[in-house]
């Protein structure tokens, strides 16, 4: 089965979660480690990027350990053509809707394509639109960012990505952003997209991830969570029940 077959075969049942993890932020055994323990709490799959400092042979020594220590898909969430590896179950196919500069709406997708059709990556393709205050995939990405009281940008940015055929759409806060996506951006963009919509940036905790998971969000991404969170284990299992739908926070009996 695809990873994509995976995600669209889960979601009929429930809802998921993913992890980020940044190869930059820890060593690639450490990285294994993290993803045997993310497997036991429950995240659906490990997404592995940065926005700085990514290199090959660190995408490489990392997905190879997470793939040594977890059945979890990994998918590549890239920041250019150095976050190929041939390692990764799937590569998001994404372009920054919102960008200012070419080479993330087109231009490193053009680099990359022949790479991985000749590796054999799954390919999958997702609109990626950037929100405030957009952190530092906003700056790095050059993007225009979406106000945050400036739904109807969003829905378009989304539906567009929908009409040209993307497959999956990502509504990124940024990594560490102080609050997540506003919930009725969500709600609007889901009310007229039909593709899986993720929603990631600024999820610390059980709440946020409740409210957006109503407002229709499909997928949740965490991150900084278990980077700068030494109780991430329990803020993950309540973040996770959520999504899964098992009430608010409360695990089952
Ligand atoms: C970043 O959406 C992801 O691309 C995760 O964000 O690090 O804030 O959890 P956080």
């Amino acid at each position: 089965m695809s990873v994509y077959e995976y995600i669209i075969k889960t979601l009929e049942k429930r809802k998921m979660h993913f992890t980020l993890i940044d190869p930059a932020k820890q060593t690639p055994e450490d990285a294994g480690n993290l993803a045997f323990e993310l497997q036991s709490i429950g995240t659906d799959a490990i997404m592995v990027g940065g926005s700085t400092n990514i290199t090959t042979d660190l995408m490489d020594e990392t997905i190879k350990n997470i793939k040594l220590r977890s059945k979890l898909p990994v998918i590549i969430f890239p920041n250019g053509v150095q976050s190929i590896s041939r390692y990764a179950d799937a590569i998001y196919f994404m372009s920054m809707l919102n960008s200012n500069d070419r080479d993330f709406i087109i231009g490193n997708q053009a680099r990359g394509a022949l790479i991985i059709k000749r590796l054999g990556i799954e390919a999958i393709s997702m609109g990626y639109i950037v929100v405030e205050p957009g952190m530092t995939v906003g700056r790095v990405g050059k993007a225009i960012l979406v106000k945050r009281e400036n739904t109807a940008d969003a829905v378009g940015y989304a539906l567009a990505a929908q009409l040209l055929g993307m497959r999956l759409v990502y509504l990124e806060a940024g990594s560490g952003a102080p609050q997540p996506v506003p919930y009725e951006m969500v709600r609007a963009v889901k009310k007229e997209i039909s593709i899986p919509l993720i929603v990631g940036g600024g999820i610390r905790e059980k709440n946020s991830a409740c409210e957006l998971i109503n407002s229709g969000a499909d997928i949740i991404v965490t991150g900084t969570l278990i980077e700068k969170y030494t109780d991430y284990r329990e803020r993950l299992k309540q973040i996770i029940s959520c999504v899964r739908g098992r009430g608010d926070g409360v695990e089952n009996p």
